[in-house]
């Protein structure tokens, strides 16, 4: 049913000429619409183009992962992939979470260019069974990433990195209690002067209530103690609804990112549970935002967010997956209030239903995450899919999508013609850079059928891939405790256009991703970046070459190239 991955480089110039054509109309257009493009996405002097789909390859069976995310109704959600560098060579390595079987770290050797391949890490420390996902965060801000490792039956485990892919448990050393629940979600910020991360986590159905008021565990936030080494007392997040995703960022961009939370509406009363986005002010108690603050209340079987600056407003927009109809909230009226409208028809990204495989019944949507495949400079989106278990209710043949944008904003599904067509069902999910080439490869754990992962070959083939525009991928760093800078923004700029990205933890479904900042650039040789760093200091743009990695650390006045070392 796939389609091949690989076309001919002349297929697609002759496919891009008619898109410059229909840039015209597409301004147009907008105008009249009306706040579907603005400034950031178009400017007036330099005519982007989007691009078609990449190819794609299945590497699963020589990529060295063998791997299977399983397990009874506390293991049904979950599933999630974390993606960050353990050994300091640039390459993102892989830890995956396996449910009722052990979770796997993963080191990757994939040569700079060529196949995706990674050789197992076996250790007790990381072969932990009942894990449902994991975030990686630098939480002492050694340098080195830890993980957060989310777990279901048993407790929560923060490891500490201690490089060359070794970990340590340090919950005791970080004075971290967590009672065994099922956790799903995760998310953290470094609060103004903290030395550690504020962690959230997100936890789902409590199997032993028979309270229909309460049937889930109470989400928590942990803030660090006065010592300033340890955590204090979680703090409740209640009510608590189901978490199934949360993602501190800076909605308002005020300086201070608060939290938003992605709730399963199939475990509260309609009249009382909804989406949730909590203040989370210094040295204050959290407190939920309301009908009184302009907040609007949203019921959605909530799994997964993913957020962008999709408008060029400047604020995070934010794709909230779900059962049927996934949601694209953008602020409706500024950074005032949190009020949120839905775009996500508009924009073509609803998702509501299977767009292949005959099955007409509803989707089920996981992990969200926006990023740039085609490197042509606008964001592309993939939502993975998949039915709960056998609900006959929703799609049993439920396909993840891969959207790519276009010029007006809107986006278009091209799974199957870029060869990532799958009936699995899918969990957690992470476009990254594994083998170094500037194109984003895929990784999807799906629940009782093997982890799958894909190489991006752009319009090239396995022997010689070939990107379809220019990238570049950045680091950003300052001294600790917040070493990778979490809560900055990284603006990109190309000609007339900006793109932005909000550093955060935490969103997707049961993992994340932290290292290298992928960026395409289209048909520009080179970009003007800059960090607005965590605190609210703009950083001078700095230039860095196309087709290259590099690091932006703060204070610098250049931004500092980076090599593969092989
Ligand atoms: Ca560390
Ligand atoms: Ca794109
Ligand atoms: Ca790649």
């Amino acid at each position: 049913m796939s389609r091949g991955p690989t076309r001919s480089p002349l297929s697609l110039v002759l496919r891009r000429r008619p898109r410059l054509i229909a840039l015209g109309v597409a301004v147009l257009v907008a105008a009249l619409v009306g706040g579907v493009v603005q400034s950031g996405l178009l400017g007036g002097g330099s005519a982007a183009a989007a691009f078609g789909p990449p190819g794609f390859l299945d590497e699963t069976a020589s990529s060295g992962i063998s791997d299977l995310y399983d397990g009874g109704f506390d293991y049904a959600a979950g599933g999630g992939v974390a993606v960050f560098d353990c050994n300091g060579d640039g390459k993102p390595d892989l830890y995956i979470a396996g449910g009722r079987y052990a979770a796997a770290l993963y080191r990757n050797e994939s040569p700079v260019g060529g196949a995706l391949r990674f050789t197992r890490v076996t250790d007790p420390a990381t072969d932990l069974v009942g894990v449902t996902g994991a975030y990686p965060i630098d939480i002492d801000g050694d340098g080195i990433v830890d993980l957060v490792v989310l777990r279901a039956g048993a407790d929560d485990v923060l490891l500490r990195g201690l490089g060359g892919c070794r970990f340590e448990r340090a919950n005791e050393r970080w004075g971290f209690t967590a009672t065994p629940s099922i956790t799903m979600a995760f998310s953290a910020t470094w609060e103004a002067g903290a030395n550690l991360p504020t962690l959230a986590f997100g936890r789902y159905v409590d199997p032993a209530s028979n309270d229909p008021h309460h049937l889930c565990f109470d989400n928590a936030l942990l803030r660090p103690a006065s010592t300033g080494t340890t955590y204090a007392t979680p703090i409740p997040l209640t009510p608590s609804w189901c978490a199934l995703s949360m993602l501190f960022s800076d909605w308002s961009r005020s300086g201070r990112m608060d939290l938003r939370v992605s709730n399963d509406r199939h475990y509260y009363l309609p009249t009382e549970g909804q989406e949730q986005l909590w203040r989370v002010v210094p040295n204050a108690p959290p407190t939920l935002y309301t009908a009184d603050d302009g907040w609007v209340a949203v019921q959605i079987e909530g799994m997964g967010i993913a957020s962008y600056d999709l408008t060029g407003d400047g604020y995070p927009s934010v794709y909230l997956t779900s059962q049927a109809d996934n949601r694209l909230q953008t602020l409706a009226a500024g950074p005032s209030r949190p009020t949120y409208r839905d775009i996500g028809l508009r924009r073509g990204v609803n998702s509501a239903r299977p767009f292949t495989g005959g099955d007409l019944r509803p989707s089920t949507a996981w992990h969200a995450e926006f990023a740039d495949v085609n490197n042509d400079g606008f964001v592309d989106l993939f939502v993975a899919k998949g039915n709960v278990t056998d609900s006959p209710d929703y799609a049993l043949k439920d396909p993840s999508d891969l959207f790519i944008g276009q010029t007006d904003g809107t986006f278009r599904e091209v799974a199957d013609t870029a060869g990532v067509l799958s009936f699995d069902r899918a969990r957690g999910a992470a476009l990254a850079d594994f083998n170094l080439d500037g194109m984003l490869d895929l990784v999807v754990v799906n629940y009782g059928a093997p982890v799958r992962i894909w190489r991006n070959i752009g319009t090239g083939t396995a022997a010689r891939p070939r990107s379809m525009g220019h990238w570049v991928g950045l680091r950003v760093e300052q001294p600790g405790p917040n070493a990778d800078a979490i809560g900055a923004w990284i603006e990109l700029r190309t000609g007339d256009r900006i793109q932005r990205r909000e550093l955060t933890i935490g969103g997707g479904h049961a993992g994340g991703q932290l290292g290298w900042t992928h960026f395409g650039l289209g048909d520009a040789g080179g970009a003007d970046v800059r960090a607005l760093w965590p605190g609210g200091e703009t950083g001078p743009w700095l230039h860095v070459a196309a087709d290259g990695f590099a690091t932006v650390r703060r204070g610098d006045a250049i931004a500092h190239p980076w090599t593969p070392g092989g």
